[in-house]
């Protein structure tokens, strides 16, 4: 289902706001009726994790139920009305005037239900929505795992086999969509460049039964086509279009230009029916040996591994929190970031198209351990998310890569046919931008980096190794870098290398916690790594400070951050914005 959008034939409804709360601690509340009736004594904000707004709330990870109310205009009457919740973790039901109308598994994407029919037109309409974000070894990502091998997760609280706080609820917005009857149901849009020119393919998904005209211009010039859809017709409820636009301004982070794609469908009178606007990017990404080309020109991707997160709203989104946290990328002179470890927001990867932020797209799989790759239930629930946020994400030109695993255990022989699985099957879906997983193993051991576009390694030389020796830490990332290189022969990123810093606790000579320590290791850290000729980046991690499980390496979060939690810089910042040419603002 295309992003929600008011046009001249849709209508939007935010369900944002305070909703009614209560959490379902023995999990019964279905037994009890809650579906028809919420006991709720409190309130809650939507979108926003349930745990900090209240402090009993904090460590709950449990089910939680959300219910309000909600009147619609009578003017809508003739049109479908779809509910969607732009992201709640982790399983979720939805119920209206007390049907259930769907389920959804996942945390970080987006689900969609039709309530059509169980709408009322002559009073208010109840909306329910469980929440059930237990962590569990079977969840994506997966938390209270039995595991092989220890990777230093042992014994935290809460047991999630990750290191971010494992929030519950319901994170990103709640809408209310209207469409006609006949509508768009789908745009995909793929580009290329040939000369000057841009060549553009965009394949259009109609709903089941139209019949008519779909008619696809790009704006602000003449590539126009039109094609008569026929009901149970050959074209299977789908329509391609081939155009060419001449002088074509391409995408890129200096001129981050966007065309906007409209689809217009209309009846056999040539009555309007249906109207969407996507906007795209005109620019191609590839791999040439050890290059990575964006329009056919290498670049470096400098930047971050970052969060969704921040306090009181937990991993709920803020559009405020987007605009600061792309203001800070600009100012530090980053170019890039990789979603760690989960999709982010459709608002997130919009803002991104904007202002010219390359992005590494990566799944919610983190800490993959061998039990998940005996056996399909893991596999097919994976390829089910790779699916989903692929469909979601395809149109955004800031993605030039996606990461489909973090930090796995791709030690274990099984892990090879797994990951190769992955592979064939995002690239079975996106064949336009190069994939990787992280490793943060002996790539020398490893048997799944093969399958691989390009290798992305996690590297705490300095840190979790040769800890406050910072030459020595150096001196060791340079040698594994090469001996990666020389195994692998593919490009290599490093998407995280960091140290924790407490802000405002100060040490010279620099020792571990301390600003300096931490400045100049990312520091010195990224210009070896930059300096490689086989390197496409360097993401420090972290861009800031964000919640996690509570564990002796961790003091109350982690502290990573180049930037503390509510987004200060600490003495790191001001010397990567010296390294990378960051901008004042
Ligand atoms: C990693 C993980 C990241 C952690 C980081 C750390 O390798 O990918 O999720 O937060 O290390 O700080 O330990």
């Amino acid at each position: 289902m295309l992003y929600p959008q008011s046009s001249s034939s849709r209508a939007m409804i935010s369900l944002d706001g305070f909703w009614k709360f209560a959490p379902d601690v023995n999990d019964d509340g279905e037994q009890r009726g809650w579906t028809h009736q919420l006991p709720a004594d409190r309130e809650i904000a939507v979108p926003a994790s349930w745990n900090e707004q209240y402090q009993d709330l904090m460590y709950f990870f449990g089910t939680g139920w959300y219910e309000r109310e909600v009147e619609l205009s009578r003017q809508l009457r003739s049109e479908r009305i779809w509910l969607r919740v732009g992201s709640a973790n982790y399983l979720s039901t939805v119920w209206v005037n007390g049907t259930e109308v769907g389920r959804h598994e996942g945390a970080h994407l987006p689900f969609v239900f039709e309530i059509t029919e169980h709408v009322r037109w002559d009073g208010p309409n109840r909306i329910t929505i469980r929440v059930d974000a237990a962590i569990a070894a079977d969840r994506l990502p997966p938390g209270d795992v039995e595991h092989e091998q220890i990777v230093g997760f042992k014994g935290q609280y809460p047991n999630n086999y990750y290191d971010f706080f494992p929030y519950g609820g319901i994170h990103r917005s709640v809408t209310l969509i209207t469409t006609p009857m006949s509508f768009v149901s789908d745009i995909r849009i793929t580009t290329g460049i040939d000369g000057t020119a841009g060549k553009v393919k965009a394949h259009v998904g109609l709903s089941e039964g139209f019949e008519g005209a779909c008619t696809v211009s790009i704006r602000g010039t003449q590539c126009r086509s039109s094609v008569k859809v026929h009901r149970d017709g050959a074209d299977g409820g789908k329509a391609v279009f081939d155009f060419t636009v001449p002088a074509a301004r391409l995408w890129c982070p200096e001129d981050p230009f966007l065309y906007e794609l409209e689809v217009r469908l209309t009846d056999e009178d040539d009555h309007a029916i249906d109207q969407y606007v996507q906007s795209f990017g005109i620019r191609t990404v590839s791999i040439r040996g050890v290059e990575l080309l964006l329009n056919g020109k290498p670049v470096f991707l400098t930047g971050f591994g970052m969060h969704e997160d921040f306090p009181v709203l937990g991993k709920g989104i803020s559009p405020a929190v987007i605009a600061k946290d792309f203001n800070l990328l600009n100012w530090i002179g980053a170019n890039s970031v990789r979603t760690s470890h989960y999709p982010y927001s459709d608002e997130f990867l919009s803002y991104a198209d904007k202002h010219g932020l390359l992005v590494i797209g990566e799944t919610p799989f983190v800490g993959f351990v061998r039990s998940h790759y005996q056996g399909t239930a893991i596999l097919n629930k994976a390829k089910r998310v790779i699916t989903e946020m692929i469909e979601r994400d395809t149109n955004h030109p800031s993605i030039i890569a996606w990461s489909l695993a973090n930090e796995g255990d791709t030690l274990a022989p099984e892990a090879d046919a797994f990951y190769e699985a992955l592979y064939s099957h995002a690239k079975s879906l996106d064949d336009t931008r190069p994939i990787t997983i992280v490793n943060c193993v002996d790539v020398e051991k490893d048997v799944a980096l093969k399958h691989y576009d390009f290798v992305s390694l996690n590297r705490y030389h300095g840190w979790y190794e040769q800890a406050g020796r910072l030459d020595e830490g150096c001196r060791i990332l340079s040698e594994k870098l090469d001996r990666c290189y020389e195994v692998l022969g593919k490009p290599v990123m490093v998407t995280e290398f960091g140290a924790d810093a407490v802000a405002g606790v100060h040490v010279d000579p620099p020792e571990v916690f301390s600003e300096e320590y931490q400045a100049e290791m990312v520091t010195r850290q990224y210009e070896i790594i930059r300096q490689k000729p086989y390197t496409i980046g360097a993401h420090v991690w972290s861009f800031a400070d964000f919640k996690t499980s509570q564990t002796p390496s961790r003091v109350v979060v982690n502290r990573k951050g180049v930037f503390t939690r509510d987004r200060q810089p600490k003495l790191s910042a001001h010397k990567l914005k010296a390294l990378w040419g960051g901008e004042s603002r």
